[in-house]
């Protein structure tokens, strides 16, 4: 009957005294009772004829999984609550911690409340509408177009996706009509090596019919459970109203400072006592730590006086297979995996989210920027400025008491799809989102002055010429050398926004590159999707920002690969710049991350389990990388050792040849006198053979391509060598349209276009060859993100060819759009007779462009 909270949960002793104390209370004593209500609900879709049992947490948006036009509208909930009995004099309440976007509450058939925003939490006064057998029903709705979010790169869940609490309470409590907040505020308005002071204001209400005098006592505790104060204030709070409280703490001498490093918290037990009866009306804990923080364009951010580096990730927040709808140990779990590779600080974007993961910055140790979910563009919608206000009103007072955090945020990449500036539409837009922001800052630091204010900008000088440079930090989304121009450029564009605006702190909000595991290259490039180029472009950015004195700091972009039903490219409706796997498996590269800012251990990584399997061919040799923070690394195959490389921006490289076969690697460094090992084994085939005989190729591509259904290794597009094979015309094209009809997007993708000719040097003999297709001339819509990256959706003229195998016809006036199959894969296969020593195949053109996915060839 009574939420574990963080204190209890920090000793055995405290816990056992409070659970016993709980025992010993009797069942009417009237005090604060929570309890989540998360079962036993009913679900139905407007559209459908029978309800089906849920329980909560719970999306109806699995669709977000396999199409881009999810479900978005209303969806109904329903549920029975029994209560023992409704005691006159206390009051009953629903919170729910989150539904998307908006709420409209029914209790025995009326309306009891209703929210607008999908990411924080209301409270709903039910006390007027219930009884002992009581009908609940919540009507959700994810697509209402005046509240934000309306555009953005990831899905908009709806449902019920956060816990639902009965909450009751005595007439006489701690607010609970307060934009979902607990009522309570506590601040550290003084604080340093010396001493420190705590304030713990808030509201009490008097719902009952007599005035009343109340008293609010704090009790402030040591991190060891110790009490060092106790603050009292009395109050004559007439009957019906809602009255403030403040309090401030004597100075507490040589704080316990907090600190990512050591999460030192003191606790508040806030307690509402009847000041005639002495009676105890209500009770609420709260942890708070001691620190101070500051931005600064020139010496960057410092933490509690000390220059303090704000390492970081963006996270989302979903996870296959269960959406958004996750358990609290998910949320902590993942700030767990935070600190493991050395973070020190998140970007909770783009929304607010479980307190879980608050509670868990607080306690693990993260500082924390927070946001609401204004992205991409300011609508001229009535009523939206309104609730973006309101949203922005309760992420503050609802986390307003978490240590952790340190800015509050209110928009993202604001003018990415604004109007161009030349368009007639750009003033009027210019105009709404400078009086939003302007709207939004003011009333941020009226909440709350002990944080900062931040936005985060994309790569435009825009926010600083037309007055979006009003907050105290600039978060700059930055993606040189993915979205846009190379790697370098990023340096630039930091270098110049310094130069010119050198007190404005600056913070890396954004920078990512995207990768999947099917995909590898020895010379990868932007946009292939490799893994090996989403580590070359973190290779080069986060060197940059470690030795760069005035970037405050960053957030990588994305802690995880995560959903967004939209979105194309080599994994259709994930956007796969994680660190981590969606799963939360950690990518290889997170261990750079972990190489880069774990100085307390030694840290060493074979970067090889993002491979599926190593291809050996004739004159490739393979590096091995291994990340580690230590100076040297010892790698053996097979127990036999290699070499020792020095590590250079956290590598060991080792060139070798490796032999056929499952390699054993191992590897060694030592920190510091400690030592560190690590193993992994590799699959290396030899080609073609070993590829189970079959020699395919990825044509259009700089990549092997491994199916993780087949496990078939295609390797990359090469020119025409004697006694080997490859192309000897045609042109190299990508696409990042999404390919229907096949789990292998990636390999049509990329293609090979124009006259286009093949030549495979072969023995002689009956083989079978297999041509992939899609036609790819009708790109599909895609996200504003993608930028220069993004394709026209124009549909140009059909293309019609015909296909030769060693000069015979086997496809004539064709076109792989014949049907309407607009980018949707097909494969066909021909047995054929090689008696020349070699295979070729080549397209004739007659309209358009002829253009060829992949090949493959094997020998019967
Ligand atoms: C951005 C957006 C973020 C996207 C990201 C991307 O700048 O702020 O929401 O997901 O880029 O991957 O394109
Ligand atoms: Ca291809």
């Amino acid at each position: 009957m009574f939420r574990l909270n963080q204190s209890q949960l920090l000793s055995p002793r405290i816990w056992l005294a409070a659970t016993l104390t709980l025992c010993c209370i009797p069942a009417m004593t009237g005090q604060r009772t929570e309890k989540t209500i998360n079962d036993g609900w009913e679900f139905r879709l407007p559209d459908a004829q029978s309800w089906q049992h849920v329980n909560l947490p719970h999306t109806y948006n699995h669709d977000a999984y396999s199409t881009r036009d999810y479900y978005r509208g209303k969806a109904h909930y329903r549920r029975r609550l029994a209560m023992d009995s409704v005691t006159p004099g206390m009051r009953y309440y629903l919170k729910c911690d989150a539904a998307s976007k908006s709420a409209v509450i029914k209790v025995n058939g009326r309306e009891a409340g209703s929210h607008n925003g999908g990411y924080s939490a209301f409270i709903t006064d039910i006390t007027d509408f219930v009884g002992t057998n009581n009908l609940i029903e919540v009507t959700v709705d994810n697509d209402r177009p005046d509240i934000t979010p309306i555009s953005a790169d990831f899905t908009f869940w709806g449902g019920i996706y956060r816990d639902v609490w009965l909450v009751t309470v005595p007439d006489r409590h701690f607010a609970m009509n307060d934009y979902g907040s607990d009522g309570i505020f506590i601040s550290t308005p003084e604080v340093c090596d010396d001493f420190a002071t705590v304030q713990v204001r808030g509201k009490v209400s008097n719902d009952s019919r007599a005035d009343a005098t109340l008293e609010v006592r704090s009790e402030i505790s040591d991190p060891a459970g110790k009490l060092l104060q106790t603050l009292t204030q009395k109050k004559k709070v007439k009957a019906g109203e809602t009255a403030e409280f403040t309090t401030l703490s004597r100075k507490i001498d040589s704080p316990a400072l907090w600190s990512p490093e050591s999460p030192s918290l003191y606790t508040v037990k806030t307690t509402l006592v009847d000041a005639k009866t002495g009676s105890i009306l209500d009770s609420r804990t709260h942890r708070t730590g001691f620190r101070w923080f500051e931005f600064d364009g020139h010496k960057g951010f410092s933490l509690n006086g000390k220059p303090y580096k704000l390492r970081g990730v963006n996270r989302h927040q979903d996870q296959w297979p269960s959406g958004v709808a996750l358990a609290d140990e998910a949320h902590r779990r993942d700030v767990r995996l935070m600190k493991d590779i050395g973070c020190n600080f998140i970007r909770i974007s783009h929304y607010p989210q479980d307190d879980a993961l608050l509670e868990a910055c607080d306690r693990l140790g993260l500082l924390a920027w927070e946001e609401i979910p204004i992205v991409n563009i300011v609508p001229d919608t009535p009523g939206y400025d309104d609730n973006c206000e309101v949203n922005l009103i309760e992420m503050i007072r609802q986390h307003y008491n978490h240590t952790s955090i340190i800015a509050w945020g209110y928009m993202n990449e604001i003018l990415l799809t604004a109007p161009n500036v030349t368009d007639p539409k750009w003033p009027a837009c210019r105009e709404r989102t400078v009086k939003l922001a302007q709207r939004l800052e003011k009333k941020l630091k009226d909440e709350d002055p002990s944080r900062a204010s931040v936005m985060a900008f994309n790569m435009t000088n825009l926010y600083n010429e037309i007055g979006l440079d009003l907050e105290d930090v600039a978060g700059w989304n930055l993606y040189h050398g993915w979205y846009v121009g190379e790697l370098d450029g990023f340096n630039r564009w930091c270098e110049d926004q310094h130069t010119r605006y050198p007190d404005h702190p600056i913070i890396i909000s954004e920078w990512g590159a995207g990768s999947d595991r099917r995909l590898h290259s020895d010379r990868s490039k932007a946009f292939d999707f490799s893994i090996e180029y989403q580590q070359r472009y973190i290779e080069h950015y986060l060197p940059f920002i470690e030795n760069t004195e005035w970037i405050n700091g960053s957030t990588y972009w994305n802690f995880i690969d995560f959903n967004v039903a939209a979105r194309q490219e080599s994994m259709p409706r994930v956007n796969n710049k994680g660190l981590f796997y969606n799963d939360r498996t950690p990518k290889d590269v997170a261990y750079y991350f972990k190489s880069m800012w774990r100085d307390d251990i030694p840290v060493v990584h074979i970067a090889v389990r993002d491979m599926p399997a190593y291809i050996a061919e004739p004159g490739r040799s393979a590096t091995i990388k291994v990340y580690a923070n230590t100076p040297e690394v010892t790698l053996r195959v097979n127990g036999a050792e290699v070499a020792t490389e020095k590590t250079d921006n956290r590598q060991a490289l080792f060139n070798i040849n490796l032999p056929e076969g499952t390699a054993v690697l191992t590897a060694k460094g030592t920190l510091d006198g400690v030592k560190a090992t690590d193993a992994a084994t590799l699959d290396v085939l030899s080609m073609p053979e070993a590829a189970s005989g079959e020699l395919a190729v990825n044509l259009g591509s700089n990549c092997y391509f491994t199916s993780d259904v087949t496990g078939l290794t295609w390797l990359p597009d090469r020119p025409y060598t004697p006694g080997a094979w490859g192309y000897t015309s045609g042109e190299e094209r990508s696409t990042t349209s999404e390919i229907a009809g096949t789990v292998d997007g990636p390999l049509y993708q990329t293609w090979r276009q124009g006259p286009v000719a093949y030549r495979i040097d072969a023995p002689e003999g009956r083989y079978e060859v297999e041509l992939l297709m899609a036609d790819v001339t009708r790109p599909a819509r895609q996200l504003a993100n993608l930028l220069d990256k993004a394709e026209s959706e124009q549909s140009s003229d059909d293309t019609r060819f015909d296909i030769l195998i060693d000069d015979n016809p086997v496809e004539t006036d064709f076109s792989p759009a014949d049907g309407g199959r607009y980018r949707t894969a097909f494969k066909r296969r021909y047995i054929i007779d090689n008696n020349k020593g070699c295979i070729s195949v080549s397209l004739r053109p007659i309209k358009g462009n002829p253009a060829i996915a992949a090949i493959k060839v094997r020998k019967l």
